[in-house]
C-alpha cells in the first residue's frame, strides 16, 4: 500500500483519481468542496477525507508534517477561466500561491518521497494556431488561470531541477466524463450536453446553447485515460522534471459531438444557436508522442468514452 494525497480529490478528476487509487492504496483527500461533493468519493476505509482548503497555511503544514506521502497529485484548482478573469486575485492565491507553498512543504518535510504531479491546462496554449500543440510550441496564456497555471508549472519543474524535489506536470486538454459538475455556464460542454440530455431523458424541457457554428473542435479526452496519465507520469523514471500532453490526440468538432451523443441516447438534442464566445479558439488538438513515449496509450475515441459515460449515468438513475 503506498500514501497518496490528492488535492482537489472531491472533483471531478480527483474523484476519479481516488476512487481509482483507494482500491488499494491509503489516499489522503483535501478538499474545500467549493466545486467537488463529497458523494463523489467512494468513502472506504482507505479515503481519508479533510474538508479544508489547500490556501490554509497552518492545515497544509501540519498534514505535511504529520505524514508521509508516497506520491502527491496537485488537482485542487479554481477550474474557471471566467473565474480567474473576475477574480484574479483570489484564483490566484489557488491556483499559484497554494502550489508554490506545497512544493516548500514538500521539499521540507516529505523525505521518502517518490513524485508530485501537477495538473496544468492547455490554457497555457492560448491562441497561437500551430497544430497540433507540442510541449514546446509557442505558450501565449491569455487570462489570470492561464498565466498561473504555467507560472505554477515551471516552479514546479524548477523545484524538481534544483531542490530535489521529484516533480512533473501535465497539461490537461479537454477532461470529460462521470462526476464532472456541469453547474456553471462555462463548465466542460460535455457535461452540459449531458445535462440536458439528462432532462430530456426525463421529459423535461432542455435546449443546448452553441456558440458558433459547431464547427470548433477540441481534443476530448475520457478522464480514465487521463488516470492512466497521471499514473504513468507519476511512475516513469523518464519524467522527473518534464511536462506532457494529455489528450488523445484528435481533435473532434461540437456538431460531430453533438451526432455521437445523439446517437447513444436515440434523442436529438434542441439547439439555440448564439454568435461564438470572445476569445473562443477554433481548433485544439494535443500532440501526445511525448507521452506516448512513457506508454501512454489512450483507450478511449470519443464515441467509446460517450458511450461509458452514458452508461454510467443510466445505471445511476
Ligand atoms: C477549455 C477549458 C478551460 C481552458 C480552455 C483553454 C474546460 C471546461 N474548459 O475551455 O478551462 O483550459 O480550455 O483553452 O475544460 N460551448 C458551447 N455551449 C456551451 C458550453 C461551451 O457551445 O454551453 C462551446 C464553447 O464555446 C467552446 C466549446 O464548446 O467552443 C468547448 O467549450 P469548453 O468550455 O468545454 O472548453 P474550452 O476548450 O473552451
Amino acid at each position: 500500500m503506498a500514501n497518496y494525497l490528492v488535492t482537489g480529490g472531491a472533483g471531478f478528476i480527483g474523484s476519479n483519481l481516488t476512487n481509482f487509487l483507494a482500491k488499494e492504496n491509503h489516499v489522503v483527500v483535501v478538499d474545500d468542496l467549493s466545486m467537488g461533493k463529497m458523494e463523489n468519493l467512494d468513502l472506504s476505509a482507505n479515503i481519508e477525507f479533510i474538508k479544508g482548503s489547500v490556501i490554509d497555511v497552518t492545515l497544509m503544514r501540519n498534514l505535511f508534517k504529520e505524514k508521509e506521502f508516497d506520491y502527491i497529485f496537485h488537482l485542487a484548482a479554481i477550474a474557471s477561466v471566467a473565474d480567474s478573469v473576475k477574480n484574479p486575485v483570489q484564483t490566484h492565491q489557488v491556483n499559484f500561491d497554494a502550489v508554490f507553498h506545497l512544493l516548500e512543504l514538500t521539499k521540507k518535510y516529505q523525505k521518502m518521497f517518490k513524485r508530485f504531479v501537477f495538473s496544468s491546462s492547455a490554457a497555457v496554449y492560448g491562441d497561437e494556431g500551430t497544430l497540433p500543440k507540442q510541449e514546446e510550441s509557442v505558450i501565449r496564456p491569455l487570462t489570470p488561470y492561464a498565466i498561473d497555471k504555467f507560472a505554477a508549472e515551471k516552479f514546479v519543474l524548477v523545484y524538481n531541477n534544483l531542490y530535489e524535489v521529484p516533480a512533473s506536470a501535465v497539461r490537461f486538454f479537454n477532461v470529460y466524463g462521470p462526476k464532472q459538475n456541469p453547474s456553471s455556464p462555462y463548465s466542460g460542454v460535455i457535461s452540459i450536453m449531458m445535462d440536458c440530455f439528462d432532462k430530456l431523458k426525463g421529459n423535461l424541457d432542455a435546449k443546448f446553447t452553441l456558440f458558433g457554428d459547431g464547427q470548433q473542435s477540441r481534443d476530448f479526452v475520457f478522464v480514465e485515460d487521463v488516470i492512466q496519465a497521471l499514473l504513468l507520469v507519476a511512475k516513469s523514471s523518464a519524467t522527473f522534471g518534464e511536462v506532457y500532453n494529455v489528450g488523445i490526440g484528435q481533435a473532434t468538432t461540437l456538431l460531430k459531438l453533438i451526432r455521437i451523443i445523439e446517437n447513444h441516447f436515440g434523442i436529438k438534442l434542441p439547439i439555440i444557436y448564439k454568435e461564438a464566445r470572445l476569445g473562443d479558439i477554433k481548433e485544439s488538438f494535443a500532440d501526445i508522442s511525448k507521452l506516448q513515449e512513457v506508454g501512454y496509450k489512450p483507450k478511449n475515441t470519443v464515441s467509446e468514452g460517450m458511450k461509458k459515460y452514458i452508461e454510467y449515468l443510466q445505471k445511476r438513475v
